[in-house]
């Protein structure tokens, strides 16, 4: 007879001498103190019961377990820790097995690592995402997962971060079965393991450390500091997985722990906790809750197959959505077709996607010509020329041709929405939809609410923003929402620091030296200067010398020269003094001062006008909260996640400091537009920060 009981977060339920321990903590079952403690008692309870033969853990829910609980971190300690109790299960006198129903992540995953053998479900994961917040796992996965797939293999699951689903993790050697309902495959096995008496305990196991997998290893971690040394937590994996490999399990155990303790109180990790939580906070948009109905959304029309269209169809075909892409011609439809074919073989010569993948999302792509396509599709996206005039005309025929019900969406990248809305008849259905290219890429989407978009139409977007990948943060409509009014912030202060005689070289130096992959003046180059040239013409704006450049045909990459020099198409430029000497001459002419500044000082002229201009977006509530602002910025514009992005940045330097520095900018630039908002003046005055101020919004329930 089963005996059922549930007085914590573990369930504790025998079926023919089997105890099944359930984890049970919604929303993720993750591993709090409580949770700890209750598992602890359950396995001792479960040992000690003479009806018990055999163990099996398991998790309630859509998820095996989340891993550690997040919000413990940073706060003291409780016992039990993790790796205590994990220790006890691998010691347990009785076989465990996990049955993984779910996603088994971090700590969830180190979990079913410490069981004697692991079931998956079909809907099953095992993955160590330690990583992106700044960590290494920390209850024994650099040492157990090397013992059980390998140590190459595991160090690039837990460099990447990434999930092994039930099928590779059988294949990796990961788990034993895979089963479609897991618990009572897992039960037949813990049985089993019961009745033979003996079982395989991971901490025993050999790890393999022949010289070929101490060369791959090696190559491994080389290619691992090269792209990613910048996180302190590169290093210390690396460390505890050649550990894994040269020291006993006990002192390997050992060292992990302590490389996890120490990164675990560190800057960065505190960071990239930051942005974890933005990253869920950025799904609650203010006037929305779970009642919010939403559209469904089978079919997408895209208008216009260049580059961001052609991306933006990807995006969706990669999702298995289908998409009619639009232009005005068969000629025209082809070239993006044929891009867009073209951007498979490549991914599939490189090995990203699989032959079939690309066949099924090239599958779920046709063309049309003329607007009047967009009749069968549940959402529309213009992805035209940034150009009012042709925006309010598609959107006037879309507004005809589309079905109702349909969701019209504007890429714009700093257009006004509302303008655009007005000319569709039917604001209420219209937002914009502001990808970063290359569009099935880049994870930011800025979606643009107007001021008459309807409820459900945002909510629409926000699912299936989540849907294809993306990470969606909510912009109010204002000239280039919230990450294109920032970079204009930095581009003015990359050109005066240009005009004041500082080459394009020493100042990109100094934004890939703060942590950005690319510089200032090679991002330019890379997107053309053309664009920015263009939308300055009519919006106005201060980039002198590019706006020199563009006048001389120099747009960047795509003809050789820019701000930078690209002899036979080479995609890293070198430097041309003739673009100096412009500078210097302009610089002259405008009367800026020369004056030559070390890269920190670059640092601060350049990110704390983008700062204050920031503060103003946060006031004029253009963004809910200034975490996400973050997200904009770590996700589309490459700012270095490992500073928690540009707010929490300068909440770490402290506001007070930031005004100080932007009022002597101010003063000593004769720049009034420098000088600090009042938001960021007030918020300094009261010894805040960004993070206090989203905690107000938050509890006034307008964030
Ligand atoms: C670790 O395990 C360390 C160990 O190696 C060593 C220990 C000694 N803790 O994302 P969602 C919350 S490090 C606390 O919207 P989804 C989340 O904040 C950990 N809370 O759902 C949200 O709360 P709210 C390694 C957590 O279905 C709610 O749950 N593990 C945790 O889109 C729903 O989350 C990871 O890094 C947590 N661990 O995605 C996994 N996880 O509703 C982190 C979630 O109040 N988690 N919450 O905003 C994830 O990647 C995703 O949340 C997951 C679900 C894929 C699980």
């Amino acid at each position: 007879m089963p005996r059922d009981d549930k007085t914590g977060p573990v369930g504790y339920d025998v079926r023919d001498g089997v105890a099944v321990l359930t984890l049970d903590a919604p929303p993720v079952n993750a591993l709090s103190a409580a949770l700890r403690a209750a598992l602890r008692a359950a396995l001792a309870r479960a040992n000690a019961d003479p009806a018990v033969r055999a163990v099996v853990v398991t998790g309630a829910g859509k998820l095996f377990s989340a891993g550690a609980d997040i919000t413990e971190f940073g706060k003291p300690a409780r016992d039990p820790a993790l790796p205590e109790v994990l220790a006890a299960i691998e010691a347990s006198a009785k076989p465990v097995v996990a049955a993984v129903t779910g996603a088994a992540l971090g700590g969830g995953c180190e979990l079913t690592l410490a069981c004697h053998a692991r079931v998956a479900g079909r809907r099953a994961s095992f993955g160590l995402p330690e990583v992106r917040l700044g960590l290494i796992p920390g209850a024994g996965g650099t040492q157990r997962l090397p013992r059980l797939i390998g140590p190459v293999a595991a160090f690039e699951t837990m460099l990447s971060g990434r999930s092994l689903d039930a099928g590779a993790a059988k294949t990796a050697g990961l788990a034993e079965a895979v089963a479609d309902d897991p618990l009572p495959r897992a039960c037949a096995l813990a049985r089993d393991l019961a009745a033979a008496g003996t079982w395989p305990v991971t901490s025993a196991h050999p790890v393999a450390a022949d010289a070929g997998t101490r060369a791959a290893l090696s190559r491994a971690t080389e290619e691992a500091m090269r792209r990613h040394g910048a996180l302190s937590n590169t290093a210390a994996l690396i460390r505890a997985t050649e550990a894994a490999l040269a020291l006993p399990f006990a002192e390997g155990l050992a060292l992990e722990r302590a490389e996890f303790a120490a990164l675990i109180s560190s800057p960065q990790a505190r960071a990239l906790r930051h942005v974890f939580f933005a990253e869920r906070q950025a799904a609650k948009v203010p006037g929305l809750d779970a009642a919010t109905p939403t559209r469904p959304v089978a079919r997408v029309a895209v208008i216009g197959a260049g580059t961001m269209g052609g991306g933006i169809a990807t995006a969706f075909a990669n999702a298995g959505i289908a998409v009619t892409l639009i232009e005005t011609s068969d000629e025209l439809l082809s070239r993006g077709i044929e891009r867009i074919r073209a951007g498979y073989a490549t991914s599939v010569r490189r090995g990203s996607v699989s032959e079939n993948s690309a066949e099924a999302a090239l599958a779920q792509i046709s063309g049309a010509v003329g607007l009047q396509a967009v009749a069968g599709a549940d959402l529309v996206i213009e992805a035209a020329f940034e150009d009012m005039a042709v925006k309010r005309a598609i959107f006037a025929e879309i507004g005809r041709a589309a079905g109702p019900g349909a969701i019209l969406a504007t890429n714009t990248s700093y257009l006004d929405v509302d303008e655009i809305a007005a000319a569709s008849g039917r604001a209420g259905d219209v937002l914009g939809l502001h990808f970063f290219s290359p569009a099935n890429v880049m994870r930011l989407l800025e979606v643009v609410r107007g001021g008459a978009t309807r409820p459900e139409v945002l909510a629409t977007a926000m699912a299936l923003a989540k849907r294809i990948g993306k990470l969606a943060v909510v912009s109010g409509v204002g000239f280039g929402f919230i990450g294109n009014r920032m970079l204009a912030a930095r581009t003015r202060a990359a050109e005066r620091l240009l005009l004041a005689g500082n080459p394009p070289g020493r100042i990109d130096a100094a934004v890939t030296g703060f942590g950005f992959r690319m510089g200032s003046f090679a991002m330019t180059d890379l997107a053309g200067l053309d664009i920015g040239w263009r939308a300055r013409k009519a919006f106005g704006g201060f980039a002198p010398v590019a706006d020199r450049l563009a006048e001389m045909g120099r747009l960047g990459q795509k003809t050789g020269r820019g701000f930078y020099l690209y002899p036979e198409g080479a995609r890293t430029g070198t430097a041309d003094p003739e673009v100096a000497d412009l500078a210097m001459t302009l610089g002259r002419e405008l009367g800026i001062a020369p004056e030559t500044l070390d890269a920190a000082a670059m640092t601060e002229r350049l990110f704390l006008p983008m700062v204050n201009e920031a503060a103003r977006i946060l006031d004029e509530g253009i963004a809910a909260r200034a975490s996400d602002i973050d997200l904009v910025w770590i996700n589309g514009y490459g700012w270095p996640v490992w500073t928690g992005g540009p707010m929490a940045w300068a909440d770490d330097i402290g506001l007070r400091t930031v005004v100080a520095k932007l009022d002597a900018q101010a003063r000593q630039l004769n720049l009034p537009e420098l000088a600090p908002a009042p938001l960021l003046r007030r918020l300094a005055a009261e010894g805040r920060g960004f993070a206090g101020f989203d905690a107000e919004r938050r509890a006034e329930g307008r964030a």
